[in-house]
């Protein structure tokens, strides 16, 4: 905080030097109260102290903007300053992201953070640079895990066959593949639909999510496969980065890495929250052998992993402490 305190005397007097006032604009899919919104929106008050109220940002939450492959699209021309997604749907763009989605690749919440915090987390947000985005931060997603309509999953037994949604990479289409499941790429907003008519008889997605899209009403069963922490990333619009002066890119920078810290405590208080209003609403947490599911994963190492670079970094990952 004080490196913030500090950087903000220096930042605003240099903006009150400085040109034209902006607000950026920002995307979400997610609701108002749901942690990376309100993060984003923590994040632009960060900025206007750091500017001296030169720079702001404004949050379209709800897919107001579109799905997260759009607002991909309108970062990468300019037509957006900014956009939070998963890693997910950059996974076909930047392959470095693939890396923190590797199933069972982080050993808990803690390791995560640790390496995304560290040279490791750096790497990856500096390696969409060249895609045309200049990537701020991570922000946590927790684990992710399978929740069935019909019947429970207890072992990777019961997953064969099923067709379960995942989100637009063929990274994720080839992990639920590898679990012998029937992988169906869509945008997060078709899920409820496709879940009622049967149209998948799965998804997966960590507690908040289940929660707020309502997901839980449709798939009661929520089964503990843990199966990849893919994180959020927030990527600013290279086109427009290149616009600005570099205080203001500073301050951006400071604003994003500082709201992290607020989002993970909002964050694990959602997580807790979410899951107390699921399970009132019904639904079964159901334990699995992740075990089974573990030994599976041995292909999508193989298959996404060729890149030596890539390799060492899963390596490095795995010698954090
Ligand atoms: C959520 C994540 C979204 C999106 C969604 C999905 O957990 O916050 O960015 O990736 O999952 O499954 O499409």
């Amino acid at each position: 905080m004080q490196t913030i305190t500090r950087l903000a005397a220096a930042l605003a007097l240099a903006a009150a030097a400085g040109a034209q006032a902006t607000e950026f604009r920002s995307s979400d899919i997610h609701p108002d109260d749901y942690p990376t919104v309100l993060a984003v929106r923590h994040m632009s008050e960060t900025l206007s102290k750091l500017t001296n109220g030169k720079h702001t940002i404004k949050v379209f939450a709800k897919s107001a903007l579109g799905q997260e492959k759009d607002t991909i699209e309108q970062t990468k021309l300019g037509a957006l300053a900014m956009t939070r997604v998963n890693v997910a749907p950059m996974n076909n763009i930047c392959p470095a992201t693939m890396v923190p989605t590797m199933p069972f690749l982080f050993r808990d919440t803690g390791h995560m953070r640790r390496v995304l915090d560290g040279p490791i987390g750096e790497e990856i947000l500096k390696s969409c640079e060249e895609q045309g985005f200049v990537g701020l931060a991570f922000y946590d997603s927790g684990a992710r895990s399978i929740y069935s309509v019909k019947k429970p999953v207890k072992s990777l037994a019961d997953v064969k066959g099923m067709k379960i949604r995942v989100q637009q990479s063929d990274l994720w289409v080839a992990l639920m593949e590898a679990m012998g499941a029937n992988a169906t790429p869509m945008p997060f907003g078709e899920v409820y639909t496709a879940l009622k008519t049967g149209l998948v008889d799965a998804a997966e997605n960590n507690y908040p999510s289940y929660e707020s899209t309502r997901h839980f009403e449709v798939a009661k069963y929520y089964n503990k496969t843990e199966h990849s922490m893919a994180p959020e990333i927030l990527l600013f619009s290279r086109k427009t980065w290149d616009t600005l002066t570099p205080d203001d890119q500073k301050a951006i920078r400071a604003a994003a890495k500082e709201s992290v810290t607020y989002m993970r405590k909002l964050w694990d208080e959602r997580e807790a929250k979410s899951l107390a209003q699921v399970k009132a609403g019904g639904a079964q947490i159901v334990d699995v052998d992740t075990a089974t599911f573990r030994a599976a994963m041995k292909p999508v190492y193989e298959k996404f992993l060729k890149d030596p670079k890539l390799q060492g970094m899963v390596k490095r990952v795995s010698e954090t402490k």
